[in-house]
């Protein structure tokens, strides 16, 4: 009831903007090329809705884009985030499900607002982010000591941060919110103070790689969705960094002691299985830092977001 469940929307953005390193903007097609998208047709059964385009949003790009509030490129990842946030809502509003594929993790700022928004309008619902990540990616203007974007999009999206600018984020209304109430980490382990202490403030909830080391990611999936409740719309949002640089080295900030591939498919699974699946993030996958001979970092890292992807929407059912 939350979807029809055979027809994905898909999204391929290729923006770079809210971090400094070039080439994450690569990754779409990359995915595509791997045979992603053929494979969520032919082996899951998908209808896919998709313009066959990696979208680069040239045409939104600003002459000059000086920081605001010490964020870089402002305009662009306003820009870019306002248009694919209608993007996203015109496939949810059709109850179709979301595949996006990004794109640094800043593009969530359009993925979340425009599925938030189409919830709202058909369902009368908030729905539930599950943000998988090594990092919060929760800092404030004020809080970010990199100025990078990609780092500050839960706090734009829960109200955390607010900016009049309608050109700086300004855009985001009532309708596109997300409750901190109902947001949920799972992965982290590179966390800034600033954003421990929002963390705290606000009690949201996180799972961080102790807490998986502790209880084991079966109890923890069993917990974060014991915490979200049956029957809430789900948008996963997934930074291919939260799995271990052995699986996904070619990322722009990997950072060790992360999940194993098996625990990120096992993840999008359980996500899966509730049912509630409204939306798919996968983020920050960087084919051009290829760490490794013949690129095979790159090729590792791309196959690990496809297989996150499919085990999201539902390949490991028997
Ligand atoms: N917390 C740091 C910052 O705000 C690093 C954020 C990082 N990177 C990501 N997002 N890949 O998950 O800049
Ligand atoms: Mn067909
Ligand atoms: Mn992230
Ligand atoms: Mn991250």
């Amino acid at each position: 009831f939350l979807s029809q469940p055979d027809q994905l929307g898909v999204v391929a953005v290729g923006f770079s903007g809210g971090q400094c390193k070039p080439g994450v903007d690569a990754a779409p097609s990359a995915l595509i090329a791997s045979g992603l998208l053929t494979q969520l047709h032919t082996e899951l059964g998908y209808n896919l809705h998709h313009d066959n385009t990696v979208h680069s949003y040239k045409e939104l790009m600003p002459e000059s884009d000086p920081d605001v509030r010490g964020m870089k490129n402002p305009l662009a990842v306003s820009a870019v985030t306002q248009k694919l946030s209608e993007q996203v809502y015109t496939h949810a509003k059709e109850g179709r499900c979301v595949l996006t594929l990004g794109g640094d993790h800043s593009i969530a700022i359009g993925t979340v607002s425009g599925t938030a928004k189409a919830i709202r309008e058909r369902l009368g619902r908030e729905m539930a982010v599950i943000w998988v990540d090594a990092h919060a990616d929760i800092n404030t203007p004020e809080t970010s000591e990199s100025g990078n974007i990609h780092g500050m999009p839960v706090s734009f999206l829960t109200g955390l941060a607010k900016e009049k600018r309608e050109d700086i984020f300004g855009w985001l209304k009532d309708e596109h919110m997300l409750s901190v109430k109902k947001l949920v980490y799972i992965g982290l382990r590179d966390v800034d103070r600033g954003e421990k202490k929002i963390l705290r403030d606000n009690g949201i909830c996180a799972f961080s790689m102790h807490d998986i080391d502790k209880h084991g990611i079966g109890r923890v999936m069993e917990m974060a969705l014991g915490y979200i409740g049956n029957d809430t719309p789900i948008h996963l949002s997934f930074d291919v960094d939260a799995l271990d640089p052995l699986w996904a080295p070619s990322t722009g900030t990997p950072v060790r002691g992360g999940l194993t591939l098996r625990e990120g498919d096992y993840i999008a699974e359980c996500v899966h299985e509730t049912g509630s699946l409204i939306a798919v993030d996968l983020v920050e996958v960087n084919p051009t830092l290829a760490p490794g001979i013949n690129d095979i970092g790159a090729h590792e890292t791309v196959r690990a977001g496809c297989s996150i992807v499919r085990c999201a929407l539902g390949e490991s059912l028997l």
